[in-house]
């Protein structure tokens, strides 16, 4: 289905104008495609960088005007030490989109083919230079906007994930071959494993998936992020709040009550989740103005989906019936409350609202505490590690394997016939082997590789 035995090519570094520009080509003629492009140029020397002219034609004319040239750099990874495993030469020039562009059709013109989109590191997964965790991780890593995204997603690269799952198969394949010993030789009066202790054994490897599951919750945040609505009534510093996480003055502010009318959204890193807030009109009882009335419902129905409800209280005033709706409708929401305007004399007192946070837009006092506090309502707990699960895929597939297992426990504390234990065991390595790609059909795999970028 996949094919790899032709020679691909295609422009590596992003598109547009940059430093440089990088042209990968892959496959058995990417040595003799490069000399073609460089006649001039000294034979390659595995892993060195080998300086080269290089002119190729730009425009359909043949004329002068049609060439375009470059001084490069090349370097040729000799197979199987490459990042796809097969021969690969690597052509940096300057970053021209025209001459990068001349540079592939030249190459093409020479045999080879343009590469599809993760088609790289398709070869590499399917040359097994790397497994799939770890293409995935490839793209995530490109992907990544924030830190911590970038950090998960090179945890996966360098084969955390892989290594569990591994460690977790190993178990279940000695699980199974005890089982299957006591089926094979059931004439010896004795079986290689007691039900007992095939289940203590099932249970084991079953909790290590749980907290994997776990991690996943946390690593979808990362990955995913999450979405923060900001609620409160009319005047309470929402805005000023939605500034003041956006780092700019995104969202307008002033003195009037009923300001803000339409939803306003930015995207921010907040301890490296990736939050997007939305400002919303502020809320109250007796809205008669249509534009008000409008705004309000958009408020609701935004803060009715938020991941988070960020409930913003000013604490200058006292508390009203608004502010008490508020604060009894999210009790059981995942959100944080603040205390906002803590720079003035307080109107309240902290019993009133005993989970606010106190921060002041003005003085920017407690804003950290706010943002550690969103962090802790995003992820259900504080963020300690990294997690080693933040792919759907592969939590959905964790997921099954653990359904699995308790088949299997439970089968095994039934005292039923080792076959149907085996049979649930078996379910297991099948899901498990599916995320590092060791059994994940082809369709998948199309799934996976069409979502990378060209070049990559
Ligand atoms: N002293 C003080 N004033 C603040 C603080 N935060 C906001 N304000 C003021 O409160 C007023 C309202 O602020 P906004 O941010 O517009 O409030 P809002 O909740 O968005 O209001 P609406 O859009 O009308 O719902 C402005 O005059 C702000 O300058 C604060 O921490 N301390
Ligand atoms: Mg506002």
């Amino acid at each position: 289905m996949f094919s790899i035995d032709d020679t691909i090519v295609a422009v590596a570094t992003p598109p547009g104008r940059g430093g440089i520009g990088v042209v990968r080509i892959s496959g058995p003629e990417a040595v003799n495609v490069a000399a073609a492009l460089t006649p001039n140029g000294h034979a390659l020397v595995p892993r060195h960088a080998t300086f080269a002219r290089i002119r190729v034609k730009a425009g359909s004319e043949s004329s002068i005007a049609g060439t375009a040239g470059d001084q490069v750099i090349l370097t040729y990874f000799p197979q199987p030490h490459s990042y796809t495993g097969e021969d690969v030469v690597e052509i940096s020039g300057h970053g021209s989109p025209v001459l990068l562009r001349a540079i592939v059709a030249a190459a093409v013109a020479e045999g080879a083919r343009l590469a599809e989109p993760g088609e790289f590191t398709l070869r590499a997964y399917l040359r097994e230079r790397i497994d799939l965790v770890q293409a995935e991780a490839v793209r995530d890593l490109v992907d990544a906007v924030t830190p911590l995204q970038a950090r998960a997603a090179y945890d996966q690269l360098e084969g955390t994930l892989t290594a569990e799952i591994a460690a977790l198969d190993r178990r279940l394949f000695d699980l199974s071959v005890r089982l299957e010993a006591s089926l094979d030789f059931p004439e010896e009066g004795y079986h290689f494993i007691e039900s007992g202790e095939a289940a203590k054994e099932i249970a084991g490897i079953g909790s290590t998936i749980d907290a994997l599951l776990s991690s996943a919750t946390r690593g979808r945040l990362i990955r995913d992020g999450v979405q923060v609505v900001l609620s409160g009534r009319p005047n309470a510093g929402k805005s000023s709040l939605f500034n003041c996480l956006a780092g700019a003055g995104r969202a307008i502010v002033t003195p009037t009550p009923g300001t803000t009318r339409d939803l306003v959204t930015e995207t921010v890193d907040v301890d490296g989740i990736p939050m997007t807030i939305v400002d919303t009109a502020g809320v109250h009882a007796n809205a008669a103005d249509p534009v008000e009335v409008e705004g309000i419902a958009r408020a609701v129905a935004a803060r009715d989906v938020a991941h988070v409800v960020m409930v913003v209280l000013d604490r200058s005033r006292p508390l009203n019936d608004d502010d008490r709706a508020l604060l009894e409708s999210t009790r059981r929401r995942a959100r944080v409350v603040v205390a906002n305007k803590s720079d003035l004399a307080p109107a309240w007192g902290v019993s009133d609202a005993p989970d606010a946070v106190a921060a002041s837009t003005v003085s920017g006092d407690g804003m950290d505490n706010v943002r550690s506090a969103l962090v802790e309502a995003a992820a259900g707990e504080p963020l300690r590690d990294v997690p080693a699960v933040t792919n759907m895929r592969h939590a959905d597939l964790l997921a099954s394997a653990r359904a699995a297992l308790a088949r299997a426990e439970a089968a095994a504390i039934a005292g039923t016939p080792e076959e149907f234990v085996l049979a649930d065991i078996l379910d297991a390595r099948r899901r498990l082997e599916e995320v590092t790609g060791a059994r994940t059909p082809d369709d998948v795999l199309h799934e996976i590789f069409a979502r990378f970028c060209i070049g990559k």
